[in-house]
This record gives structure tokens, C-alpha cells and sequence, in this order.
């Protein structure tokens, strides 16, 4: 009689991790067969999103929030926009999952278990402003090519992990070290093993920063495995995707990262600035560092109503990549006119900053509420869209929100 192919124990458990519960016959299973709950699977119930959030793509998932979704002050899984380049890991086991620090510029090539980072380095907690470089793609006109972000391709939740410099610094540095670049175990959409979905870094300065964090924990529990768990980069303050998920390789560089969605026009806009639908070579194409300033109005959602004679309470959050914010202004005048309002201190460095003002309306109507963020060095946010770039990058509009008096 032909032996039976049954499913392997690692593959029937993260299965069950991801429909939620045991599957009570599982070892029956047939090597090969996706049980039902797997072959349709609603992606609100297995990574645990809110029914509110937008699926823009399935293969590979991205997910986004709506503006008023991000109204707390530290963002929860619930709520935390999702965007894969590739397939999420499967058969993740912590016992063994290892990262090593290799490169050109590495004193020593080492690997680390997940149990000897943990014990052997300090831990850090910061809370951390991670925005795609794409959020606000949907408005470029003519449209990028990509995912059709709105506004809610950002979060900034509270992470929790070792410094990645301490774990560079313990392999060695060279001096010829110049960037970083991560490898992950994310599986490539062609399935071919030697294709890498995405490998990105960032400079060694960025690296080495106090909030640069190789973390394991978010919002105080295990990163949910669609986030990055086991082990993840964490780089606030620049595009999301230098925040490297699923990590288990880390190259000290002595030359810019050349891994995949480093080069070409992936993450770059033009060096100068161009026409809206120019064509840009390659060469004149330049890797995103900072992200740009920006804000978000959380409250209330978009086409709220008051009543005449009250205050409109609004509030939100703002950020500039490396920068704090130093103004917070709205307009219910399409621009014309702003009027200043209090913006708080960041928790940490790389954190957003939370803003709140009470609106008075002068009569019944039609209003919108603008608002503006400005960064510490007196950038502030374009009221429309910036400059075009042939990949819809760094949109950094002013958010609006509708409003009617009655
Ligand atoms: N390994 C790996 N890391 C990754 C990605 C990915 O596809 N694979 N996507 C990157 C991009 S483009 C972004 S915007 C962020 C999204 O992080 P999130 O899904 O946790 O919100 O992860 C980055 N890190
Ligand atoms: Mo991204």
C-alpha cells in the first residue's frame, strides 16, 4: 500500500495559527491540501484588521486605514496598514530562527539566535512613525503605477527590540562600512527561492541611531506575524520599506545596497524636479531618505455635521521623518486664512505628535477643514499635491476633511 503523505507538524501548527483555533483532525490531513478556511481567506479574520480598513491587493496583501481609523494616539494592530511585496512566511519557528550580520564590511561574520539577542543586548521601547513611501499615490495625476494609497499607508506604534547598532558593533564594523541592507524570509510572488521580494537598508548613520531597532515586540506583545514576527527592522521617520519585516540577514555594506527594490526607480524620485508624466532615466533617479512632513485629521471622519453655534473639536496627528514638528495651523477657508493650533511633543524622537483645536464656523453650511503641519526647519505641507514623480512617491498634501454646519 502507497504511504500516505501527511502534512508536516510545523506546517498543520501555523495552519491553525492562521485560521485561529486547533484543527482538531489535522494529522489526516493530505500533504498538498489547503483546508477550506485557507483557500478563501477573509484577511479581516486572519490578521485580525478592522472590517473598516481597505484591501487594495491580495496577491501580494496590502491593506489600508481610512484617516479616522488612526485616531489613537498609539496605533494597534487593528488599525496598522499592511504591505507586502512578497508571500508572508510560512513554518515560522522562533526556536530557530537565527540572524546573521554578514558584508563586505563586517569584522566578523555572526549569527545570533533570537534567545542570545534578547539576553545578550539592552532592549529599548520607542514609538515609531513607519509611512510607505507610496501613501497618497492615488492622487498623482497622470496616475503611478502601484498601490492606490489614500491616506493611511502610516502607523506609529510602540515597538520594542535591541539596537541594531549594538548588534553591528558586536560583529565589528569596518571603516569602509557605508549602508546596511536587510534580508528577509519572505517568499518571492514567482515562488523561485533565488528571487528576494524585497531587500532594501539605509545608510550606516541611520543604522546607528538610538531608535534604529531590530524589534520583537509591538505595542507590547509579540509582532503579529503579518507585521514582521519574529524579528524586524525598524527604522522610523524614513519610507517604511527601509523597516525591513522578517529579517534574518543583515549586510554591513561598502557600497550603497544593491538589493532588489534598491535600484532602478524602486523608493526614488527625480534628483530634480520634473514635468507631471516626464520620463526620468534611472541615473537621475534618487533613493528616498527622510520622509517628508505631514499631518492627519482623526477626528471627526470626513462629513461629520454640527450643530450651528457649537465648537467642532478636531484632532490628529503629525510627523516629519526625521524632524519634529514645530506648527500646526487648519483652514476652513480652502487656504486663504490659517489659524495656529497646539501641537505636543513627540513621545520619543521618530514619533508622530498629536494636534487638537476647537472650531467655530461663522453660519450654516459647506466647509472643509485643512490642516498643515511644519517641520523644524520651516517646510511645511503643500495644500495640493507636490511634485510629480513618475512612481507617486511622498504625497504630502494637506489632509481635508468635509464638514456641514446645520
Ligand atoms: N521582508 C519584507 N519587509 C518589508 C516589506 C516586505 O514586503 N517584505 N515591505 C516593506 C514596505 S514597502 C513597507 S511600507 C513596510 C510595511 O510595514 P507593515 O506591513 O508592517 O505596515 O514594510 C516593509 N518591510
Ligand atoms: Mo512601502
Amino acid at each position: 500500500m502507497k504511504r500516505r503523505n501527511f502534512v508536516k507538524k510545523a506546517v498543520l501548527s501555523s495552519m491553525a495559527t492562521i485560521i485561529g483555533t486547533d484543527i482538531v483532525f489535522g494529522a489526516w490531513i493530505s500533504e498538498g491540501y489547503k483546508p477550506l478556511a485557507l483557500q478563501d481567506p477573509d484577511p479581516y479574520k486572519m490578521f485580525n484588521k478592522d472590517k473598516g480598513m481597505e484591501v487594495l491587493n491580495d496577491k501580494p496583501w496590502n491593506i489600508e486605514a481610512k484617516a479616522h481609523l488612526l485616531d489613537e494616539r498609539i496605533t494597534s494592530n487593528k488599525y496598522m496598514f499592511i504591505r507586502n511585496n512578497g508571500l508572508i512566511p510560512e513554518n515560522i519557528n522562533i526556536n530557530n530562527w537565527t540572524l546573521t550580520i554578514d558584508g563586505e564590511s563586517v569584522k566578523e561574520k555572526k549569527t545570533y539566535s533570537l534567545a542570545e539577542l534578547k539576553s545578550k543586548f539592552p532592549q529599548y521601547t520607542y514609538q515609531l512613525t513607519l509611512e510607505c513611501g507610496g501613501n497618497g499615490r492615488s492622487e498623482f495625476d497622470p496616475p503611478a503605477k502601484g498601490n492606490q494609497w489614500t491616506v493611511g499607508a502610516v502607523s506609529c506604534a510602540e515597538w520594542t527590540g535591541v539596537r541594531l547598532r549594538d548588534v553591528l558593533e558586536d560583529a565589528g564594523i569596518k571603516d569602509s562600512a557605508m549602508y546596511i541592507g536587510y534580508h528577509a524570509a519572505d517568499v518571492h510572488l514567482s515562488r523561485d527561492p533565488k528571487k528576494e521580494p524585497i531587500s532594501r537598508g539605509a545608510p550606516m548613520a541611520k543604522a546607528l541611531q538610538d531608535e534604529t531597532l531590530l524589534a520583537f515586540k509591538m505595542n507590547g506583545e509579540d509582532i503579529p506575524i503579518v507585521h514582521g514576527y519574529p524579528l524586524r527592522l525598524v527604522a522610523g521617520g524614513w519610507p517604511a520599506s527601509v523597516s525591513g519585516k522578517w529579517v534574518n540577514r543583515i549586510s554591513i555594506r561598502n557600497k550603497v545596497h544593491d538589493g532588489t527594490k534598491m535600484t532602478g526607480t524602486a523608493y526614488r524620485v527625480p534628483c530634480e524636479p520634473v514635468a507631471p508624466g516626464d520620463k526620468v532615466k534611472d541615473e537621475d533617479m534618487c533613493i528616498i531618505k527622510s520622509m517628508p512632513v505631514k499631518s492627519l485629521i482623526t477626528y471627526p471622519k470626513s462629513g461629520a455635521t454640527i450643530k450651528k453655534g457649537k465648537k467642532l473639536n478636531i484632532r490628529g496627528h503629525a510627523w516629519a521623518g526625521e524632524l519634529k514638528v514645530s506648527k500646526m495651523e487648519y483652514s476652513i477657508d480652502f487656504g486663504s486664512t490659517w489659524v495656529k493650533c497646539p501641537i505636543e511633543k513627540p513621545a520619543n524622537r521618530l514619533a508622530w505628535q498629536h494636534f487638537s483645536a476647537a472650531i467655530d464656523f461663522p453660519k450654516k453650511g459647506y466647509y472643509e477643514v485643512w490642516a498643515r503641519a511644519t517641520d523644524s526647519r520651516g517646510a511645511s505641507q503643500p495644500m495640493l499635491i507636490p511634485g510629480w514623480n513618475p512612481k507617486g512617491y511622498l504625497n504630502n498634501a494637506c489632509h481635508r476633511i468635509a464638514i456641514k454646519v446645520v
